[in-house]
């Protein structure tokens, strides 16, 4: 029996490297909850969960995260062989309903501990193993500003490091937000694959006509253009087959995969490890996904490294990946809580090798970055749309 010795639940917050304008919140740090889990052997497995804007963008905030990991998962993890992951999660999943963040960055932290026991990494514990060593990575233009996201966008594609480009609209006029992407299309014209995420603030009304004039001006994608819950009036917008439409806020797991699926409600998932609960969780999404001939895509909740990482060790098993993904959070940050930046070379992240997530932290930037310890509350600021 493997059992747990120590515990450290944390809230790190990093600045990003310039505002990251979304339809709900504009963001100038990131705050991640780490989760170190130390097992009866002494073995360390780190996990992430993140989101984004406070509870801007969904029902858990890194607070809330933290309190449930520190408050009712860890008493169950106390009464059990950690190193039997699925069946550790079975009986969280019986005390602690809901919490998909916080139960992801727990599991995470199992997993990398099951690699690092085991010296393999996650990828060979989930899925089959990987069957790609990169994976194509996309870039957030959301500067607010178009002249400063063109100029942005074209330095992407300069440095060789992103040439598909998602574009955060819905704050304004879908006339003005049309307008927008269209300058961005024409600018960045076939060098670049060019997308756009709604985040849900459009009605069904306004996503018919943003949808038709966006397919006119040579977007790829829409991602999430209405209210994720609203699965008839996606499939509606899906079956007029103006442009693919994303699901992003709608999915939360395998029974939400479903239900799209059946409804003809996306014609793309984005996978989110956090928001499906974990990584066993998301490849049960992919696999309804791509029964249902859904494409698929690699979403992120901007998570930092140790989240990217553990996203990655997923992607890596999936086969189909149309869509690519868009697994750059730590470059959105201002620094790193790991010793060794993950690698993004040739428009792709380089997937760890290593045991587990691959990955090692620096406890002098993680000291550094601890809401508990340095962060003064004045720069811990989100300003609301
Ligand atoms: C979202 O809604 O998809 C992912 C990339 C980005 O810029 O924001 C996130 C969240
Ligand atoms: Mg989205």
């Amino acid at each position: 029996m493997v059992s747990l010795r120590r515990v450290d639940t944390f809230i790190v917050d990093i600045p990003t490297i310039r505002p990251h304008v979304l339809a709900m919140a504009t963001m100038h740090y990131q705050s991640m909850v780490i989760v170190k889990l130390t097992d009866s052997d002494g073995i360390i497995g780190f996990g992430e969960g993140t989101t984004i804007g406070g509870l801007s963008y969904g029902p858990e905030s890194p607070e809330s995260i933290k309190n449930a990991i520190d408050t009712y998962i860890l008493p169950v993890l106390e009464s059990c062989d950690i190193s039997q992951v699925g069946a550790t999660m079975a009986k969280i999943a019986q005390s602690v309903r809901g919490n998909h963040f916080a139960k992801c960055a727990v599991e995470t932290a199992l997993l990398d501990l099951a690699g690092k026991r085991l010296g393999v990494p996650i990828s060979q514990l989930i899925g089959g193993g990987a069957v790609r060593d990169t994976l194509p990575v996309a870039w957030t233009l959301a500067s607010g500003d178009t002249a400063r996201d063109i100029a942005e966008g074209e330095e992407m594609l300069d440095r060789r490091r992103h040439r598909i480009f998602k574009l955060k609209i819905g704050k304004r006029d879908v006339r003005d937000d049309v307008a927008h992407v269209s300058a961005i299309c024409k600018a960045l014209g076939d060098r670049a694959s060019v997308r756009v995420d709604v985040n849900q603030n459009w009605t069904e009304e306004q996503a018919k006509l943003g949808m038709s004039m966006l397919h006119d001006v040579g977007c790829d994608l829409v991602e999430q253009p209405i209210a994720g819950d609203n699965i008839e009036a996606m499939a509606r917008l899906t079956q007029q087959q103006l442009i693919p439409l994303m699901a992003d806020e709608a999915l939360h797991g395998p029974r939400s995969a479903f239900h799209i699926a059946s409804a003809h409600a996306a014609g793309v998932f984005a996978l989110k490890i956090a928001q499906s609960g974990g990584l066993f969780a998301t490849a049960e999404v992919a696999a309804i996904g791509h029964a249902a001939g859904i494409g698929m895509y690699g979403g992120t909740m901007l998570e930092g490294s140790v989240g990217t990482a553990a996203s990655a060790q997923l992607f890596a098993t999936l086969p189909h990946l149309a869509w690519g993904t868009e697994l750059f959070g730590p470059l959105l940050q201002t620094d790193d809580i790991l010793s060794e930046p993950l690698q993004y070379v040739d428009f792709s992240l380089v997937i760890p090798q290593g045991a587990g997530l691959g990955v090692t932290l620096d406890d002098d930037k993680i000291a550094h970055f601890r809401r508990d310890s340095t962060a003064p509350t004045t720069h811990l600021v989100t300003e609301k749309a």
